[in-house]
């Protein structure tokens, strides 16, 4: 079949809220157990006998960040995994004590939503976009904090019922079609909340509910979404029917029968991450079904290529088994190599999250970024002999059988390359399917990248336990490592569902890395994100000072309601960390803090928006006395917008601050690294700011070594590649 028209189509995607392991899938024991599921269950009968056999069912569906609706709703919408936890701010629910703001909770990069509205010139009042959900959400849902995006270009929201009314779903499901039928929208998102609301009244804790309710709502829910799609491919409606795409899906899963059963999730077992999603629509094959590894992630970029807008900063891949055209695989329009910057990576897929660290003495350089060139995400390396003019061929570290890779991290001890990276491995835990599960990875190589060191897995994540409501799982996120004298320091945020209990943890090694020891950087942390480390001798120590952000969505308790920048510092090469305290808290949102030293100068930078002119802002806080006391932060960036800072102490005895500049009046709208560097401990910033990329289109990310040299990612040729430069 043709590709309909660009904008032509329509899409809906229909998230039956957490209606898995019961009811739905049961495995085929004659089949392959790692990759064959049948629908078994009569309660789903529609999608079973009526809906899947019209289209494609991907059957090894996966959830790989937050198993929780808040996590897996915005996942959904933004195509990057978005590691947020509930929210009664997203939710509209607030509790308790409520004298302070609420906080915000946008994912940091745009929706389908906006990406649809912006590529053709609709706004919210344009009635073309809508979530349409009994799940209480404010527009946390409908737009993003992303510079160019927002809620200028979002959905619209409409909540029904309104109030905390169960069952929900029929309700839902009239307002869904009155809204179809009134403002006629091309993309629309809706919510079916009732299954998850009684799995978890399900619980005989819960006076609430029983299991005969939780599987009532499943079958309504499924008979609600066959109705949708009987209604969309009647004859008489004219304007959906043969130009309408229905994705079903689910946010998350529920737990299995192995670690506490179907009431709760939020886990990293089989039953919270294992999904599903059937497709149906005119671009899509009849009774098809997929069984290699899909992801959350792809169902964005999915949308994009079925209503033809691009979708760059998504990282997941389209469903191209369930699209009979061939995808453009988010291409962009290739704007050519610019001037002077060097170019690391040549390939027509994602290359991200760049990494870069150079020896003490002379011109080497090393960089690692994750690149999806071969279907899957793996850590790359690749070196420059000459001071980043020239570089070596990319080679691959990260296991070639993980099924993904994400954030590398580098340093450098002597001439010795130390990577850190996460990888998602197949793991069984109790049951018998695999799951993907992420690791913290090590490995090292002596003579650039010739030998490798075996990779070692340093850490994993932990699985939930019996009761889950006392023993979370843990998920490893955001490893990064560093040294600069004394032991070597690695540490990694580890983030579960449950307030206050997840932890990051360093790992510290005094033998090269083939053993680690560990230590807790923060016990009481919830979603930590963003780690960054510096270390450096001073007067006998080994100091190590640690930033990440994290947040509270809940308006009581310990730390409550905000959005924080974290600090803790050892000064014992991370054996043990003595001084976690608050650097910034705020009710909006911040991001991306990045640390540096010049001991006893300790600074760190971080990114602050600033929703009242939607506009994000680059900040500085220092200290003078080795991270003991701490200056008036100060803003660092101009009156654009500017995200992604980064910070670091060069060999030229100045501290220097990159960050990424968005100029959005231009098109395409451009964002570039920009810099300001200090030569007093970051107390004075050049009055100057200069100007290091000079691609068109996105350049994000930048990461910068002592030696001055920067490493960043960029569009400029409609696919996202490394680009390197030096100030
Ligand atoms: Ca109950
Ligand atoms: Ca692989
Ligand atoms: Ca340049
Ligand atoms: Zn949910
Ligand atoms: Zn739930
Ligand atoms: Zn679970």
């Amino acid at each position: 079949m043709e590709r309909l028209s660009r904008g032509g189509t329509v899409c809906a995607v229909a998230v039956m809220a957490a209606a898995l392991m019961f009811g739905i899938w049961v495995r085929d024991v004659s089949a392959d157990p790692t990759t064959d599921y049948v629908i078994a269950s009569d309660y789903v009968e529609c999608m079973r006998d009526s809906l899947a056999p019209l289209g494609t069912r991907y059957q090894n569906f996966w959830n790989n960040g937050v198993t929780q609706t808040h996590g897996g709703h915005l996942t959904i919408g933004t195509g990057i995994w978005q590691l947020l936890p509930n929210s009664t701010t997203s939710f509209g629910i607030c509790e308790g004590d409520d004298t302070e703001d609420n906080i915000s909770t946008e994912p940091d990069k745009p929706t389908f939503f906006e990406y649809y509205n912006k590529a053709n010139s609709y706004h919210p009042d344009s009635n073309k976009t809508f979530y349409v959900g009994g799940k209480t959400w404010r527009d946390t849902i409908a737009c993003s904090v992303d510079p160019e995006f927002g809620r200028s270009v979002g959905g619209r929201v409409v909540i029904y019922p309104q109030d905390e009314t169960a069952p929900a779903d029929t309700a839902t499901y009239r307002v869904l079609i009155n809204t179809l039928s009134t403002y006629h929208p091309h993309l629309v998102l809706v919510n079916f909340k009732d299954v998850d609301r009684y799995g978890h009244w399900a619980d005989p804790d819960d006076e609430r509910g029983e299991p005969s309710d939780y599987y009532r709502a499943i079958v309504v829910a499924d008979s609600l979404v066959w109705n949708l799609w009987k209604w969309l491919d009647a004859e008489w409606n004219t304007f959906y029917k043969g130009k309408t795409t229905l994705i079903v899906t689910t946010d998350h899963g529920r737990h299995d029968d192995d670690h506490g059963g179907f009431y709760h999730h939020g886990g990293i077992c089989h039953g919270c991450r294992h999904l599903f999603l059937i497709a149906v629509g005119p671009d899509t094959p009849e009774e098809t079904v997929v069984t290699r590894y899909a992801y959350q992630i792809d169902i964005c970029p999915t949308v994009g290529e079925l209503l033809g807008f691009y979708y760059p900063h998504a990282r997941g891949s389209a469903l191209s088994e369930m699209l009979e055209f061939e995808p453009s695989h988010q291409t962009g329009t290739n704007y050519g190599a610019g001037q002077d910057d060097v170019r690391i990576t040549s390939t027509d897929s994602i290359s991200v999250s760049p990494k870069i660290a150079s020896s003490a003495t002379g011109d080497t350089l090393h960089v690692v970024y994750a690149d999806k060139s071969d279907g899957e995400f793996e850590i790359m390396y690749a070196y420059s002999t000459n001071s980043g003019s020239d570089w070596s061929s990319p080679a691959q570290i990260s296991t070639d059988t993980a099924i993904d890779a994400q954030v590398p991290s580098i340093c450098m001890i002597g001439q010795d390359v130390h990577t850190v990276w996460m990888e998602s491995r197949l793991h069984k835990d109790g049951q018998a399917d695999s799951v993907p599960r992420w690791y913290l990875c090590h490995s090292r190589t002596t003579d650039c990248g010739g030998h490798w060191s075996n990779v070692i897995p340093v850490a994993s994540s932990k699985y939930e336990r019996v009761p889950v409501r006392e023993k979370p799982s843990w998920t490893i996120w955001d490893p990064s490592i560093n040294y600069d004298g004394g032991n070597k320091m690695c540490a990694a945020a580890l983030y579960g569902i449950e307030r206050n209990k997840n932890r990051i943890v360093s790992f510290y090694s005094t033998n090269g890395g083939a053993h680690w020891d560990t230590s807790w950087v923060d016990t009481l942390a919830w979603v930590p994100q963003h780690l960054d480390l510096a270390s450096e001798s001073y007067q006998n120590d080994d100091w190590g000072f640690a930033a990440w952000c994290d947040l509270d969505t809940l308006a009581t308790g310990l730390k409550g309601y905000a959005w924080y920048i974290k600090f803790n510092r050892s000064s014992n090469g991370g054996a043990y960390w003595f001084d976690l305290r608050d650097l910034h808290k705020d009710s909006t949102y911040v991001a991306d803090p990045t640390v540096a030293t010049d001991l006893p100068y300790v600074v760190v930078s971080w990114a602050l928006w600033d929703g009242d002119n939607a506009k994000w802002q680059t900040y500085c806080g220092r200290s003078e006395d080795v991270g003991d006391h701490w200056e008036d932060e100060a803003v660092l960036s101009s009156d654009s917008t500017a995200i992604d800072p980064e910070l670091i102490f060069a060999s030229d005895n100045n501290f220097y601050d990159f960050w990424a500049e968005y100029d959005r009046s231009g098109t395409p709208v451009d964002a570039h690294i920009v810099y300001r560097y200090s030569t007093d401990g970051g107390e004075h910033w050049s009055s100057n700011q200069y100007r290091l990329s000079d691609g068109q289109s996105y350049s994000l990310r930048p990461h910068a070594c002592k030696h001055k040299g920067v490493v960043w990612e960029d569009y400029r040729h409609g696919t996202w590649e490394i680009y390197f430069d030096s100030p």
